[in-house]
């Protein structure tokens, strides 16, 4: 078979095939003479010409490919966003006796696809070094001059998504199908009634979401969020918000979806909240005030009673301290500095602290009872994490910490006499209650991370027994979710550990206990906190979720039959609960590495400072 031959006439479109054993013309004398010659060369002289030929073709593709590439890339921003979280594009196959526990199919999916990350990583630097020139941030009052605002340290993010974590981008995006058609704007959905709940009227669904579905690769839903914090966000408004909820759910929020994102807008927003909070600290004893005016900047104690709560005026400064550093005023930072020295300058019990304390003596309120639970939690939480923040430079909150824990392990901790379930109890004017608050289950986290950063084995050990008895809160209940609130037994072995009093059977959507888990499995590897994570998903898959879109605080995890919907999301269920469970569920110990971030208390990560 001979040539094809293009017929060249001008009007006529038609492609001539000759097929024949014949050449259609004869060849010319200079093909001729080159036949000849070839035919005269010996075999060697002739593969040595053909191995030339060959590696020269080799040499200009591989030239052509490399100026094919200088070429400018014309993809929009988002779609190059998401080819870093490529989510859909690999399905893992769990071994469903071992939820979570990759199958060799999915080991060798995995280690092509590592990769493919590393492509991704280097795309995703380029597209944020192009960005990081246009983002520059002015204040012109206190910092004098342009603020450098750095790459965002998105590593891990890459790796495809588990099977268990797209379970729980789907949950998410159910809660947030409900939310936008219902309440979007509004602080909150009413899922049950279909409508919108406002606190502060600060859109805090959207706000504390949006790091969440920045982690989950949902780009979409996040731009759509971003368009609303630009446009809609008011927070020249006339409310009177609390301190403590508004920064650690939307100054935390916007703080760390500047890290993630790099975008100017957010640390725009949250300088101008943290101005407009910052009344709340013109107090005589700088304790602050727990609510101030928006719009008036009217700072004030609490209408309920005279007194601030000690865990709310000691949980704000990872986000005041951080505004300070990326805004390169100092004012934040001073300001929540100086509450902590004045705490630290306090007579307390064993490194433990009463729950109130006033604004204007600087006192703890006497007699006022000593919790780990609500009003003390994350006191004790923002100890560790203060040192964490700074690079483990601030000694004297380290040491608070530890004492506090030592404080704990001999005031609080006790066990139940049936099954030996260690618990941390509270001291009610000076006695011993066997009462612990789900809020409690935050605990095991913070120990992990302690013991991680170099403390004492036995915070470990406390860590994994406690993380025991806050999922065996979830497992002794017939619904297999906690209650807000539990009684231990520890004085009749004939008797159950746990006791739930008819006040306390709701469940309010709450992260703590998958807080723990998601943390002791990434500094354990111990498969036994995924699979109770994802017993607990699979409870609030079956007795929270609304059909439509959202999911329901309920009022009793005791009643299968009728758990009654309390018509209520959360916000921190999409910024919390299900953050917590999408990183539990994940094969990337970088996706926001513990070793460069600290989680503010409302789940929100923010960047460990260099040294
Ligand atoms: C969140 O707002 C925060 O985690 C806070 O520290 C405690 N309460 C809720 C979640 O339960």
């Amino acid at each position: 078979m001979y040539p094809v031959y293009y017929d060249s006439a001008p009007r006529r479109d038609f492609i001539s095939v000759m097929v024949s054993k014949e050449p259609p013309e004869p060849p010319s004398k200079r093909r001729q003479s080159c036949r000849r010659m070839w035919n005269r060369l010996s075999r060697l002289q002739r593969t040595i010409i053909c191995a030339i030929l060959v590696v020269g073709a080799m040499s200009g593709l591989y030239i052509a490919n490399g100026l094919m590439n200088e070429l400018p890339d014309d993809k929009d921003t988002l779609s190059q966003r998401h080819q870093v979280f490529p989510n859909d594009n690999v399905v893992h196959v769990m071994d469903q006796r071992h939820p979570g526990k990759d199958t060799e199919a999915n080991q060798r999916r995995d280690s092509n696809n590592d990769k493919d990350g590393e492509d991704q990583k280097l795309h995703f630097e380029q597209v944020n070094e192009e960005k990081k020139t246009k983002v520059q941030i002015k204040d012109g009052a206190d910092a004098g001059g342009d603020v450098q605002v750095p790459v965002p340290n998105m590593e891990g993010g890459m790796a495809a998504q588990t099977a268990q974590q797209k379970a729980v981008v789907e949950a998410f995006k159910h809660a947030w199908k409900g939310y936008k058609q219902y309440a979007w704007g509004h602080d909150e959905l009413k899922p049950i009634s279909k409508a919108a709940s406002d606190w502060f009227g600060l859109g805090l669904t959207i706000v504390d979401s949006l790091d969440t579905m920045w982690i989950m690769g949902l780009m979409e839903e996040f731009e759509e969020a971003r368009r609303w914090v630009e446009k809609d966000l008011v927070l020249k408004k006339n409310v009177d918000v609390n301190l403590f909820e508004t920064t650690i759910r939307v100054l935390g929020g916007l703080l760390s979806a500047f890290h993630l994102s790099n975008d100017g807008l957010f640390l725009e927003k949250a300088r101008e909240l943290g101005d407009r909070l910052m009344p709340c600290f013109n107090s005589p004893s700088k304790i602050p005030y727990s609510d101030v005016n928006l719009d008036t900047g009217k700072a004030h104690p609490p209408r309920w009673g005279p007194d601030s709560t000690t865990s709310e005026v000691t949980s704000i400064q990872l986000e005041f301290r951080e505004l300070s550093h990326q805004t390169g005023n100092d004012k934040y930072k001073k300001a929540v500095d100086e509450v902590m020295d004045h705490i630290q300058s306090l007579p307390k019990e064993n490194g433990l602290i009463p729950i109130f304390v006033n604004a204007r003596s600087g006192q703890f309120r006497a007699g006022a009872t000593i919790t780990v639970g609500a009003r003390g939690d994350s006191y004790y939480e923002y100890l560790l994490k203060q040192w964490l923040q700074t690079g483990k430079s601030e000694d004297k909150l380290r040491d608070e910490y530890v004492a506090a824990i030592e404080g704990m392990q001999k005031n609080l901790v006790r066990s139940t006499a049936a099954n030996g379930l260690k618990f941390i109890g509270e001291l009610v004017r000076g006695s011993f209650s066997p009462k612990m608050d789900h809020l409690v289950c935050f605990l095991p986290g913070t120990l992990a991370i302690g013991h991680h950063n170099g403390l004492d084995p036995s915070h470990l050990e406390l860590a994994k027994e406690l993380a025991k008895t806050c999922y065996q809160m979830y497992a002794d209940m017939p619904t297999g979710l906690s209650p807000e609130i539990a009684y231990f037994n520890i004085q009749n072995p004939g008797k159950p550990d746990i006791e739930v009093k008819n006040a306390d059977t709701h469940n309010l959507l709450r992260p703590e206990t998958v807080e723990s888990l998601f943390y002791l499995y990434r500094l354990t590897g111990d498969q036994q906190y995924r699979d109770w994570g994802w017993k607990i998903f699979q409870a609030f898959e079956k007795y929270t979720k609304v059909p439509g879109g959202g999911y329901s605080s309920i009022g009793s995890v005791k009643d299968t039959k009728n758990p009654r919907f309390r018509d209520k999301m959360e916000s921190f269920f999409l910024g919390e609960t299900l953050k917590y469970l999408f990183l539990l569920f994940s094969d990337d110990p970088n996706l926001l590495s513990l070793d460069k971030y600290v989680f503010n208390t409302e789940a929100h990560p923010l960047p460990i400072w260099r040294p």
